[in-house]
């Protein structure tokens, strides 16, 4: 059998992490943390589009990406071979999940019925590689952004065959995920925003999209697909506004057209920061409305405004992000995916194993520092004292709703001088520094 990653060996476990070479130094796949495995903590998933279909090239200049399919032309062939090279990578990188896009696994042909037949074709062969190897799909999603005829949105395009192209596109979308026994399926606004409000009619395009949500969910019951729907939020990029801007917009967007049940947010640490948030806040605002479903793992550039998808090696943001996550209960259907790419200028195959392992060592030694900070009750019980004036007196009375403005009014009237107490910031990250050093 052809092999597409030669002189890679299945990635190990090292408990010497300044030893050379390519090693987990901090996630060991059946370590028990707080009670559970890694790995069943994590659930990391690849990013089919990004490790396997993509020459990563950029706005600037062509791919340089070398892969063992280069030579592969036949576009068929091509996408087969990707297959076997993606489960070949997973089962190196001892990943157990995935993702895609429709369009990462198989190429699109002049019609929808010959897209779908070239998507029957590959999803046969992935289902053939899934059961060989006891991988899983963490969830499929559909392109709905390359292809020219999305120039102006999809289920928000002004033009109305284009709505019904998408619907086709996602329902077989839909059915191979399921097909598949995907655990999710996710809704990324592709271009599904706006560049200027002049020529926008913004209330129809929301309406619009809305109705196309509907028309999935309907679709979801009518096939018996089980997943988690999901949104996931971006404020901008490829349109200038993006309608799922934030995990709190997107809120307010499917409450207001009846969806908020049927989808949780899939939240990517690249779009929290493009939003002017980080991507523990988003994680927080999506937990708090429990609707937190899973995550996009990566991670911008401070200095870049745009997605850069790099793979995520903060443990600052791995810890916080994993905190909101156990917060959560830890993931159910949702997962780590690494929607990560390597820079344009790491191109060798190898790359990709070293960025992945970074990512996940770094989400490991995440995990274990939030698991001591939760054990420790460290930030529980800053907030309970910060917090107390609450939990008695007049405090109590406001939060059980017996209080209104006219008792507190007599009760504060006479009152000379408050006093209140420091919120210790710095202590705070002084601690969480230790937290994450200790970390072993
Ligand atoms: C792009 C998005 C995309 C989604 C899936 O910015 O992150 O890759 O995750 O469509
Ligand atoms: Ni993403
Ligand atoms: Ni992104």
């Amino acid at each position: 059998m052809m092999e597409y990653f030669p002189g890679v060996e299945k990635v190990a476990y090292t408990d010497d992490p300044m030893r050379e070479g390519l090693f987990f130094r901090h996630y060991s796949p059946d370590r028990i943390v707080g009670g559970k495995k890694m790995k069943d903590h994590l659930r990391f998933s690849m990013a089919y589009w990004h490790t396997i279909s993509s020459g990563i090239g950029d706005m600037f200049g062509a791919g340089t990406a070398i892969r063992s399919w280069d030579s592969v032309s036949d576009p068929m062939a091509l996408a087969e071979a990707r297959a076997y090279g993606a489960f070949e990578f997973l089962d190196k990188i001892g990943m157990d999940y995935f993702c895609f896009h429709d369009r990462d696994i198989a190429p699109e042909g002049d019609t929808l019925a010959e897209s779908n037949k070239n998507l029957d074709k590959i999803v046969k062969l992935i289902k053939k590689l899934m059961n060989d190897s006891g991988k899983k799909l963490l969830w499929g999603t559909a392109s709905l952004f390359t292809n020219p005829r999305y120039v102006h949105g999809a289920a928000t395009s002004p033009n109305a065959e284009v709505f019904a192209y998408a619907a086709g596109q996602v329902k077989k979308a839909m059915e191979i995920t399921h097909e598949l026994g995907g655990d999710g399926y996710v809704f990324w606004g592709g271009r599904e925003g706006y560049e200027t409000l002049l020529n926008t009619d913004m209330k129809r395009e929301q309406d619009n999209l809305a109705r196309f949500l509907h028309m999935a969910v309907d679709y979801a019951k009518e096939i018996g697909f089980t997943g988690q729907f999901l949104i996931e939020p971006k404020p901008k990029e490829p349109t200038k506004h993006q309608y799922d801007f934030d995990v709190a917009s997107g809120i307010a967007f499917l409450k207001t057209y009846g969806l908020d049940e049927h989808f949780k947010f899939n939240v990517e640490a690249n779009h929290a920061t493009l939003a002017g948030h980080t991507f523990q806040h988003d994680l927080r605002v999506a937990r708090i409305n429990g609707l937190l479903g899973s995550v996009d793992a990566n991670q911008g550039d401070m200095l870049l405004g745009w997605d850069t998808d790099q793979f995520p090696t903060n443990l600052y943001d791995t810890t916080l992000a994993m905190y909101e996550i156990l917060k959560m209960g830890g993931f159910t259907k949702g997962g780590l995916n690494f929607d990560a790419k390597v820079r344009r200028a790491s191109f060798m195959p190898e790359d990709l194993f070293y960025a992945h392992a970074a990512g996940m060592d770094a989400f490991a030694q995440g995990l274990v520092a939030a698991d001591a900070i939760i054990r420790d009750n460290f930030l529980d019980d800053i907030l309970e004292k910060r917090y107390s004036s609450y939990e008695t007196g007049i405090g109590k009375e406001i939060t059980e709703g017996r209080a209104d403005f006219k008792s507190l009014e007599a009760y504060i009237l006479n009152r000379e001088e408050i006093e209140n107490e420091s919120g210790r910031q710095e202590y705070i990250e002084s601690m969480l520094n230790e937290y994450i050093w200790r970390a072993k």
